[in-house]
């Protein structure tokens, strides 16, 4: 006898949350589409919650405009997250069919959330914030405000003490790159461990913090831009405080306080290994810049599994970088090793997890690892 299944209700009005449904009438089958940006044509990201499934039943999540979306190649070889408590991240079996993305879940409870990846909310990040100041040595140094007026801490662990090297990390200048603050979270997490490798690293260096570049976008369920429609990381020799204030404010913090080494946290949708990109296409660049950052690679290759040199971007010609962007102006400005560090919405094929793919927890993990390497460099920073 065929069991007739009710309608199940598709939501997306929360934090971060975002998809377009186009039928959801038939629930073994539920057709949807990605929606873009506020005010931009960039749609990747997707964030819904599922409810009145049958536990037992397979139900397809269908976001059928994919081939369309910025990034239409990133879907091959993708598996989309699930959660059935929003604590609790899996993968789930996906296929992309040329058009359309299918996401094929075995449901085990009666709701559940779909995400592109683990999304890092706003709450968490205002706790992560408390908790960071109540580190000893790390404080609030300044906020900026986003496009609507949401708070972009800066935080620096450390006393700030002339000779020291000023370590500058800022994540989610994209906001659908929820891994680069789940990578912050570690970095505070190693704070707050206070061991003898975070000692011995504030001790040389201080840390200037921004957790969240882009928290408007973040929010909103953007892929790529700000509430202005703007694609930060292609604003930093433009910047405004009309357009993009969050890339003016971190600029000017830069200025005033110095930068002897730079990571800009990111994610990449297509490659499916953790890799950093560099500024060697920049004006000033040459072999000192070019001798660090083969030493960070190699270092931290050492020191994880979750990093490769083998896979990453076409490294940029010889002053043909972009210097819009933030690795590349800030490594010029500063003359300092500059670097973006990619995780993936895939997974690391080098070392790969099929439960949860590139995860919150990975990159949190990853985080360790870069402090580890930079405490090993600072010395040769300059
Ligand atoms: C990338 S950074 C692109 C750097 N490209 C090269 N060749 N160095 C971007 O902003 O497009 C970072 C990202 O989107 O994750
Ligand atoms: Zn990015």
């Amino acid at each position: 006898m065929a069991v007739t299944l009710s309608p199940l209700h598709i939501d997306c009005d929360f934090d971060s949350g975002n998809i377009e449904v186009v039928d959801a009438s038939q629930p073994r089958h539920v057709r949807l589409a990605l929606r873009p940006d506020s005010h931009s044509g960039h749609f990747q990201w997707f964030h819904f919650r599922a409810q009145g499934l049958t536990p037992g039943q397979r139900h397809r999540f269908s976001l059928e405009n994919a081939s369309r979306s910025s990034y239409p190649n990133a879907w091959t070889g993708y598996h989309a997250v699930a959660s059935y408590d929003q604590q609790t991240w899996f993968r789930v079996p996906s296929q992309f069919d040329g058009t359309a993305l299918h996401i094929d879940l075995d449901a085990e409870q009666a709701h559940v959330w779909l995400a592109y990846f683990e999304p890092y909310p706003r709450a968490r990040h205002n706790q992560l914030i408390e908790r960071a100041q109540g580190i000893a040595g790390v404080a609030l140094l300044a906020s900026g405000r986003s496009v609507q007026g949401r708070d972009i801490p800066l935080l620096r662990a450390g006393d700030g003490a002339p000779g020291k090297r000023k370590l500058w990390l800022i994540a989610q200048q994209h906001p659908g790159e929820h891994m680069a603050e789940w990578f912050m979270e570690g970095v505070i997490d190693r704070l707050e461990q206070n061991d003898a490798k975070v000692q011995a690293l504030l001790a040389a260096a201080d840390l200037y913090l921004i957790c969240n570049m882009n928290p408007d976008g973040a929010y909103h369920g953007h892929l790529r831009t700000n509430f202005k429609g703007q694609d930060l990381n292609r604003a930093w020799q433009s910047a405004s405080l009309e357009l993009s204030p969050e890339v003016f404010f971190a600029q000017t913090q830069m200025q005033r306080h110095g930068v002897d080494a730079f990571i800009d946290v990111h994610g990449d949708e297509e490659i499916p290994h953790v890799f950093t990109a560099a500024c060697e296409g920049n004006p000033n660049y040459g072999p000192r810049l070019a001798d660090l950052e083969q030493r960070f690679r190699d270092t931290l290759c050492g020191l994880t599994e979750d990093f490769q040199q083998v896979y990453g971007y076409t490294r940029d010609a010889p002053g043909q970088a972009n210097m819009a962007l933030a690795c590349n102006a800030v490594g010029q400005t500063y003359d300092c090793l500059s670097l973006t560090l990619e995780m993936p919405f895939k997974d690391h094929d080098d070392a790969p997890n099929p439960r949860t793919g590139w995860s919150g927890a990975r990159s949190k993990a990853l985080a360790g690892a870069v402090l580890d390497t930079l405490l090993e460099l600072t010395a040769e920073l300059r």
